[in-house]
């Protein structure tokens, strides 16, 4: 296992004499069962009794296994030893490179390779990968309105959402991403907006939490969803009469939502997927907050149903040494589509803590140039194809280039929330997800993260995931409810 930021403070920079003298009481005999490990001991290893060596510093594990070996494929490529051929900047960083990262995502959204029949059920995130990562590169995808409306207008289903493909059950996570598939070139006319709302009455359960489907399990992923579609296409808070959530007394989308949320922090401080106990994890922190701060102020609400700090200290602990970015949860390896599920939120979390917090003021909460490095020297696939990977003994795909490029995005930009701004419009709809300004980090900045000026990535709004403008769009899409209930 490796050491933990604990261990390191206790073994500070102490010389082998101190570290024993700190260890050992006043007759120089060692404490017994502290630091059992050999090299603390003030005599020789051989005469350390084997039923001492309780966890000897050489013990592997499957864990240190893996770690042990994501370490060495990464360092050369981040100490520069290994720069695969790519060509480097002035700082001796690789550049993004954008032409082919952009051309890998235009393929994937041609045809596929038969291998990506596994992907059927999820063919929607394709298609919101694929256009959100190519927007963050700056590249348009107007140009696949028709193709996009064509391909999705089967998934729709008479009873409302979105199925993975024509025939198949309407599910919160394709319907979340043919929604915002379509938002990104402009179609959101296409969506039945009363047939999707009666359809999440019926996924909103009595604990405050969602379903991913009719019948299917409940966790932070079917809040998430549900608040982008109710927020996207402004859709009445009232629950429909038919949903069963009313039964136990509720009445709106939001009811015990925030006390739902509460339950998923952890005993680590992190959040989980569902309650009463699932294990925290960078995917989940993202979900709670995104969809804490589409139904308020973040610095209102998410202090209301979570403990700060111990969130915060969680966070801090999933960014690895010394590869520099993200594991998804504890003693697991770096993963760079965690650079946007912890990367991305943490500009929630700031905004969360607010503006006068002592954590906040003309620092960073996390190390932006360490998760800049770790995308550019080992998430880029070199070589003709493109695409950005998990890590160096992986191979790209849409959904690694998308959420590297958009923890790329938190990194090289601030997101803060004017506070200044309505958390709901004059008939009630949420506002607080539209209250977001972004801002490009200052040129000396990004040149002390090893970045030129040509290689800023776009603005990622940090609660919708895709491009500001397009956020302004659905924001005047559809001025009111718009339907009858
Ligand atoms: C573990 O994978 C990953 C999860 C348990 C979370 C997956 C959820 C998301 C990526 C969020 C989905 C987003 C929306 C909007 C619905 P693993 O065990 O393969 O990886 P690990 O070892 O890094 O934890
Ligand atoms: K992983
Ligand atoms: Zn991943």
């Amino acid at each position: 296992m490796a050491p933990t930021k604990d261990d390191d403070s206790l073994a500070g920079d102490l010389n082998e004499e101190a570290r024993i003298e700190e260890l050992s009481d006043e007759d120089g005999i060692p404490f017994p069962g502290r630091h059992l490990t050999k090299s603390y001991l003030p005599i020789p290893p051989w005469l350390v009794p084997s039923s001492l060596d309780l966890f000897p510093e050489d013990h592997q594990t499957a864990t240190s296994e893996a770690y042990t070996k994501v370490q060495a494929e990464c360092l050369p490529h981040l100490l520069g030893e290994d720069t695969q051929d790519l060509p480097l900047n002035k700082y001796r960083i690789p550049h993004l490179r954008r032409a082919q990262h952009a051309a890998f995502l235009h393929a994937s959204l041609g045809d596929l390779p038969s291998a990506y029949i596994a992907l059927d059920a999820a063919r929607p995130w394709v298609f919101y990968w694929g256009f959100s990562g190519l927007t963050v590169l700056g590249e348009s995808v107007m140009q696949y309105r028709s193709r996009l409306i064509n391909t999705v207008r089967p998934m729709q289903n008479p009873l409302g959402g979105f199925g993975g493909g024509h025939g198949q059950t309407s599910h919160c996570a394709a319907s979340y991403a043919c929604v915002l598939a379509l938002a990104m070139v402009d179609a959101l006319e296409h969506v039945n907006r009363r047939t999707i709302w009666h359809w999440l009455g019926k996924l909103k359960q009595a604990n405050g939490g969602f379903r991913m489907a009719e019948n299917a399990e409940e966790d932070v992923r079917g809040a998430y969803c549900a608040f982008i579609m109710i927020t996207v296409l402004n859709l009445p808070l009232e629950l429909p009469p038919s949903s069963p959530a009313r039964r136990a007394g509720l009445q709106r989308f939001d009811d015990k939502l925030g006390d739902y949320i509460s339950t998923l922090q952890t005993w680590e401080g992190g959040i989980g997927a569902s309650p009463p106990c699932s294990e925290a994890h960078g995917a989940y922190a993202f979900l709670a907050l995104g969809t804490l701060a589409m139904i308020d102020a973040p610095h209102i609400i998410i202090p209301k149903y979570l403990d700060l700090p111990a969130l915060l200290r969680w966070m801090a602990l999933q960014q690895t040494s010394p590869e520099g970015g993200f594991a998804g949860r504890t003693n697991k390896l770096v993963d760079a589509c965690y650079s946007q599920w912890i990367g991305g939120t943490w500009s929630l979390l700031q905004a969360a803590l607010g503006p006068n917090a002592p954590e906040v003021q003309g620092k960073d909460l996390w190390n932006k140039a360490a998760l800049v490095r770790y995308l550019l020297t080992c998430s880029q696939q070199p070589g003709k194809k493109g695409g950005m990977r998990d890590k160096p003994s992986t191979r790209p795909d849409g959904y690694h280039t998308t959420y590297a490029l958009a923890g790329m995005s938190a990194a090289m930009n601030q997101y803060t929330y004017d506070a200044e701004g309505p958390v709901r419009d004059e008939r009630g709809r949420l506002m607080a997800g539209f209250n977001w300004k972004a801002e490009g980090v200052e040129k000396k900045v990004l040149a002390g993260m090893g970045v030129e000026e040509s290689g800023r990535v776009g603005y990622v709004h940090p609660v919708y995931v895709m491009p500001f403008d397009v956020v302004e769009g659905f924001r005047e899409k559809f001025p009111s409810c718009g339907f009858e209930v």
